[in-house]
């Protein structure tokens, strides 16, 4: 996993040198953002399942998805797209934290893909799930913190298209 403080280090540390103006400004807006990021974990890790099950009614619900022959048809189906959605949250959480998307790389996008298409899961539901939860956030959140998530609410979805 890798986080902004890390990822400029290391480009500086290759050089062999202090870090530049440059690299010292992303490091002072990102430092200047902690305390947006930390009450934005707060008030994530607090509304996880509200914001899940408002992304659900917004995108999934009484659609053929969840219809007889849908992929969440079925309580287990159902429950496991709701833990998918729960991964995709808290990791998007961490990243965001991190200032950095790579982490929804190593644990979520890799092979997710491939699993998906092998056991039927829908690639284009469960990105239109991904962006209600956008949504829910940004209003949760408001513009600033909401925009922020949404960065890494997109990685998931360019991962997964
Ligand atoms: C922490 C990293 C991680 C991820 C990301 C993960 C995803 C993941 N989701 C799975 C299944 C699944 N995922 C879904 C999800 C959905 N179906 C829909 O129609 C919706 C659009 C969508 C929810 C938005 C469903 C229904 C299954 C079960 C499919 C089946 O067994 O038939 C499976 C297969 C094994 C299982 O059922 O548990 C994996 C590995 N597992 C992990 O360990």
């Amino acid at each position: 996993m890798q986080d902004a403080i890390t990822t400029l280090i290391n480009s500086s540390d290759v050089q062999g040198k202090y870090l530049d103006n440059t690299g010292l400004e992303k490091l002072k807006s990102y430092y200047q953002s902690g305390e947006l990021r930390a009450k934005a974990a707060i008030a994530l890790g607090a509304n996880a399942s509200t914001i899940i099950t408002q992304a659900v009614a917004r995108s999934l619900m009484y659609t053929d998805i969840t219809a007889p022959g849908g992929n969440m048809y079925t309580c287990r189906r159902y429950a496991a797209c709701i833990r998918d959605l729960d991964y995709f949250l808290r990791y998007a959480t961490y990243a965001m934290l991190a200032g950095d998307p790579s982490i929804l790389d190593e644990r979520i996008l890799n092979g997710l893909r491939e699993t998906y298409n092998s056991l039927g899961v829908p690639i284009g539901a469960t990105i239109r799930a991904v962006q209600a939860m956008k949504d829910v956030t940004a209003d949760l959140l408001g513009a600033e913190a909401g925009k922020e998530m949404g960065v890494y609410f997109d990685h998931i979805t360019a991962g997964l298209s």
